[in-house]
């Protein structure tokens, strides 16, 4: 395809619409990995990363953590809680959706699962990263680190992360799916956490926590406007 830059274009605010990407947690084009899969997106401001519980069997987190330590919870950090998928179940698979509140800082995430035949997932490389650098601290680098970690920490269930946020929990956790230590509640607009009756059940054991620290304005249909540049396609 042949493109152009326009000078003329600057004139112009091009709007970057909101860009929602899905990532499969636990599954490779349809086949159960220890893998995140795509492992490494981009996502704008205002972009939900749905997140599809769609490894079978698994039972899998999605939990923030630090480029230097890729298997252990970053401080105020996301986490969506152990979501299990026994082999044979159905869609709808359980989903969790996380809202990009700053995209001009990578986010890096692991699953935190260290039971089961294959060990401990983290050391597995089962990690991802949101607007990773592509130089220097890139994806890879990530996930070569987490490779060569001694063990995983155990975060605890938070809605609320660092440059993103979820809403509600994972869900549904129904019929053959449940949930160990999901967070609880929601994280409303306003910054302010609440309690409200989640949706499905789980078996939670541990205390939801909601960190509705800084005020965050989440809306469905949310455009920025980037007047840094312009192409026009031709
Ligand atoms: C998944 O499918 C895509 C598209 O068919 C292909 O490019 C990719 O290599 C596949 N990945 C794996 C791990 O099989
Ligand atoms: C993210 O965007 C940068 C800049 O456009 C690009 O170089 C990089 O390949 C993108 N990463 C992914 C995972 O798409
Ligand atoms: C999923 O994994 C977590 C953590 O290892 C565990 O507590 C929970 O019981 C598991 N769920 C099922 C249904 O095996
Ligand atoms: C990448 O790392 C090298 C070596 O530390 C450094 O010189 C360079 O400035 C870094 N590049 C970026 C874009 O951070
Ligand atoms: C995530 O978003 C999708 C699309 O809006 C929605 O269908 C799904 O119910 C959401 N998941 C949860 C757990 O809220
Ligand atoms: C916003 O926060 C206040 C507490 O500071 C709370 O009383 C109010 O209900 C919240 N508004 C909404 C729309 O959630
Ligand atoms: C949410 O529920 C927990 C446990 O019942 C309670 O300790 C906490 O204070 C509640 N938080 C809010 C904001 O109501
Ligand atoms: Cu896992």
């Amino acid at each position: 395809m042949r493109f152009s830059t326009s000078v003329s274009a600057l004139a112009f605010a091009a709007v970057a619409l909101a860009q929602d990407v899905t990532i499969h947690v636990g599954s490779v084009n349809g086949t159960s990995a220890l893998a995140f899969s795509p492992s490494s997106v981009n996502a704008t401001k205002g972009s939900v990363i749905t997140f599809v519980f769609d490894g079978m069997p698994g039972n899998h987190t999605v939990a923030q953590s630090a480029f230097g330590k890729p298997c252990e919870p970053l401080e105020g950090g996301f986490d969506s809680g152990f979501i299990f998928v026994p082999q044979g179940a159905s869609a709808p698979f359980p989903t969790w959706n996380l809202t990009i509140t700053d995209d001009s800082k990578p986010i890096w995430f692991y699953c935190a699962q260290t039971a089961g035949p294959k060990g401990a997932h983290c050391l597995n490389g089962m990690v991802g990263a949101i607007n990773a650098p592509t130089v220097n601290n890139t994806f890879e680098a990530f996930q070569a680190a987490a490779k060569t970690q001694t063990g995983v920490v155990a975060p605890s269930p938070a809605l609320s992360g660092v440059n993103a946020l979820a809403s509600a929990a994972p869900g549904p956790l129904t019929g053959s799916f449940s949930g160990a230590a999901v967070p609880t509640g929601t994280v409303v607009t306003n910054g302010t956490s609440s309690n409200s009756t989640g949706t499905g059940t789980s078996t939670s054991t541990a205390t939801g926590k909601t960190n509705g620290a800084g005020a965050i304005q989440i809306s469905g249909l949310t455009a920025f406007v980037a007047a840094a540049f312009g192409i026009v396609f031709a």
